[in-house]
């Protein structure tokens, strides 16, 4: 019992002298380890004499517990200091401004999208997503271009190395898949995307453009129709004011085909160096869709009827922002992207 009573006055004093975890741990090991003093001085229990083992044992067994509650008690204030001094000498000082990040903006050319689309919203049509790499069939010949039609020069190509596989040259195409998946339900829909062609880039035209084309198809649907919701999209676009000239022109896939002005925002029609001095702008080309056209899509002529047109949203824009450059909308420069 003297033993007993020894053992716990030096196991505390010892561990009253530890100064860090790494000791206390170590004090531990050397009294409650495999071969520690108090696990040995339990397991002399049984060597006892039975007269005074039990009393032993639950000597044994309060000092085992004493000496593991001062343990964990250390190790706990032992904790809370290491604590105290990492965010002592970690401090983060939270009245520091943060790093302001940079706001990201729109393109131009999405800003303009986005303005077509919410009119057309309004109008009652709908946007179909329709793809960019088209076959020779979509782009030209189901809308009434056969091979060595000598419309297909306006559209210069560019052809992947998979013969009949190309970069669509316009939105046109869409206009096939739409009449095929919604046929012969009505369809009013605007297509927007981009569009490749094989041309000279200058200050009016890129070799990839976006473009915003239409398609209305139903019962009694007339140039009334088309022409009313033209000038409808560009007041909205352009200003309550705006007058819309309608042009006879000519594509293969519309009959009648139509090419559509405004009065030149920039002098309201008097002519200036935006207008040519002519005092109107080209916005759209336009027309009844072509009865071939609507036989491809798999609709009947002569029950049903459409327009569809077909508009350039970086040349819009440039209209809208005064840009004088349509290379600026590729060129990656952010004093000119930041200006939007
Ligand atoms: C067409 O592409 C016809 N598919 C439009 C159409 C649709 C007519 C439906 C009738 C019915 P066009 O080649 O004119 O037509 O192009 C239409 C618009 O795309 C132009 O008015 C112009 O705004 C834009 N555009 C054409 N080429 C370029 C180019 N290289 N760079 C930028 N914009 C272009």
């Amino acid at each position: 019992m003297s033993d007993l009573a020894s053992l716990e006055q030096r196991a505390l004093t010892e561990l009253q002298a530890t100064a860090d975890e790494a000791a206390l741990r170590a004090w531990n090991t050397k009294y409650f380890g495999k071969q520690g003093e108090v696990t040995l001085a339990l397991r002399k229990v049984g060597e006892v004499p039975p007269a005074e083992r039990k009393a032993y044992g639950q000597e044994a067994n309060r000092i085992k517990e004493a000496l593991t509650n001062a343990y964990e008690a250390k190790l706990a204030g032992q904790k809370e200091r290491q604590l105290k001094q990492s965010l002592a000498a970690e401090a983060i000082d939270v009245t520091l401004p943060g790093r302001p990040l940079i706001r990201g903006r729109l393109h131009p050319s999405t800003q303009t999208l986005r303005t077509i689309g919410s009119i057309f919203a309004d109008l009652g049509f709908q946007i179909y997503r329709s793809r960019e790499v088209e076959d020779d069939l979509t782009n030209f010949e189901l809308l009434n271009m056969p091979p060595h039609h000598p419309a297909r020069d306006m559209w210069d190509t560019f052809h992947t190395t998979t013969p009949g596989v190309l970069l669509r040259t316009h939105t046109s195409p869409g206009q096939i898949h739409v009449m095929r998946e919604y046929c012969p339900r009505p369809i009013r829909v605007i297509l927007p995307g981009m569009c490749y062609r094989y041309e000279a880039i200058t200050v009016r035209s890129e070799i990839m453009f976006n473009q915003v084309e239409g398609l209305a198809i139903g019962t009694n649907v007339t140039m009334a129709d088309q022409n009313g919701t033209i000038t409808a999209f560009a007041r909205r676009m352009f200003g309550e004011d705006r007058q819309v000239r309608i042009r006879s022109s000519y594509f293969p896939f519309t009959e009648p085909s139509i090419e559509v002005d405004m009065d030149c925002s920039n002098c309201a029609g008097k002519g200036c160096g935006l207008c040519k001095r002519s005092g109107w702008l080209e916005i759209m080309g336009a027309g009844m869709v072509h009865p071939t056209v609507l036989k491809n899509g798999g609709y009947d002529p002569y029950t049903v009827s459409g327009f569809a047109f077909g508009m350039g949203p970086e040349r819009i824009a440039m209209r809208k922002f005064g840009i004088d450059d349509i290379r600026q909308f590729w060129a990656n420069d952010l004093r000119f992207l930041r200006q939007f």
